[in-house]
C-alpha cells in the first residue's frame, strides 16, 4: 500500500513532549512515511527554566544538499518550532527544491502563546515566518501568533465573532486556508477554520488542565487525519480528540507535557501492536 510521504521539520527537544518527539511517532502510527528535518537540538523545550540548543541551521544545508543528488521529494511538509529566522530561510528553499507535484504545506506558526513570544524569539522571526506563510496550504496559529503575523495587537478576551476579523486580516499575507486553533467560548475550546472565503467552526468541551506541546500534537494528528482525506473540520475535530484522550490520560506535571503515547497504543494501533 502507497503511503504519503511526509517532511516535518522542527526542533528536536531531547525532554519535555513537544516537536520532533511527538510528531514524528504521531505520524508515523497514522500511517504515513514519515522524514525528519531536525532544526535544531535542545536539551529540554524552553519552558524549562534552562535549556542548551544548538543550531543546526548549517548541518540543514548540508542534509538538503544530499538528499537534491539522491533526487528525494515529498508529498507533504509539516513545520513548527524552527528555531531562528536563518532556518525559515532554508525552509523556504527546502519547499522549492524538494515537493512532489501537488504537495501539500502545512506550516504551524509555532512561536509564541498567551500575546508573548516564546523566549527564542523576536520580531525578525515572525517578519521571517510572514513570509514563510506565503507558502503554506494550511496555517495553524493560535490567536497569539495570529495578532503576531496580522499586525494586531493581543487581547486574552478576543471572542470568536472578533477572530473572525483578524482571521481576515491574516488572510490578505496568504492564500493558505487558516485553522486558528486553541479557541474558547463558555466551557469550550476549538478551532475557527477559514477556507476558500468561508467560516467554519469545530468545538469540544474544554478540559480543565493546560499542557505544554499541546499545539505540537495536534498539528501532527492533523496533518496526518487531513492529509489521508479527512476535510478540514474532520481533521480537527478527530485531533482536538485525540489530544483530549492524551490529556485525561497524563498525570505527570504539565511541563512535561501529555500522554500521547497511552492514546497511539490505545487507540491509533488498536492496542494491537504488543499484545
Ligand atoms: O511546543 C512548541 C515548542 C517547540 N520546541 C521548543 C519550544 C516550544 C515551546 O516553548 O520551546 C524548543
Amino acid at each position: 500500500m502507497l503511503s504519503k510521504r511526509i517532511l516535518t521539520i522542527q526542533d528536536l527537544s531531547c525532554v519535555g513532549r513537544c516537536s520532533l518527539i511527538v510528531a514524528l511517532p504521531v505520524l508515523s502510527a497514522y500511517g504515513m512515511e514519515t522524514c525528519v528535518l531536525p532544526t535544531a537540538v535542545l536539551s529540554n523545550h524552553t519552558a524549562f527554566d534552562k535549556w542548551s540548543c544548538l543550531d543546526l541551521t548549517y548541518e540543514m544545508k548540508n542534509i538538503l544538499a544530499a538528499w537534491q543528488e539522491n533526487g528525494f521529494l515529498f508529498d507533504a511538509f509539516l513545520t513548527g518550532y524552527l528555531g531562528s529566522a536563518g532556518v525559515v530561510d532554508v525552509v523556504k528553499t527546502c519547499f522549492s527544491d524538494f515537493s512532489n507535484e501537488s504537495a501539500e504545506i502545512i506550516i504551524d506558526p509555532a512561536f509564541g502563546d498567551n500575546g508573548r513570544l516564546y523566549p527564542a524569539y523576536d520580531g525578525e522571526y515572525v517578519t521571517a515566518m510572514a513570509d514563510l506563510i506565503k507558502s503554506a496550504d494550511i496555517i495553524l496559529p493560535n490567536l497569539t501568533e495570529a495578532c503576531f503575523l496580522a499586525g494586531i495587537e493581543y487581547r486574552s478576551d478576543t471572542s470568536p465573532e472578533s477572530a473572525k476579523e483578524i482571521v481576515k486580516r491574516l488572510a490578505e499575507y496568504t492564500p493558505a486556508a487558516i485553522v486558528l486553533t486553541g479557541m474558547e467560548r463558555a466551557g469550550e475550546i476549538g478551532e475557527l477554520i477559514y477556507s476558500g472565503g468561508v467560516f467554519s467552526e469545530v468545538w469540544a468541551e474544554k478540559l480543565p488542565r493546560r499542557f505544554h506541546g499541546t499545539g505540537d500534537l495536534f498539528a501532527a494528528a492533523f496533518a496526518a487525519l487531513y492529509l489521508q482525506g479527512s476535510g478540514l473540520e474532520k481533521a480537527c475535530a478527530s485531533a482536538g480528540d485525540f489530544v483530549a484522550a492524551g490529556i485525561n490520560a497524563t498525570d505527570s506535571s504539565c511541563i512535561y507535557g501529555v500522554n500521547f503515547e497511552y492514546v497511539l497504543n490505545s487507540r491509533v494501533n488498536g492496542n494491537r501492536c504488543f499484545t
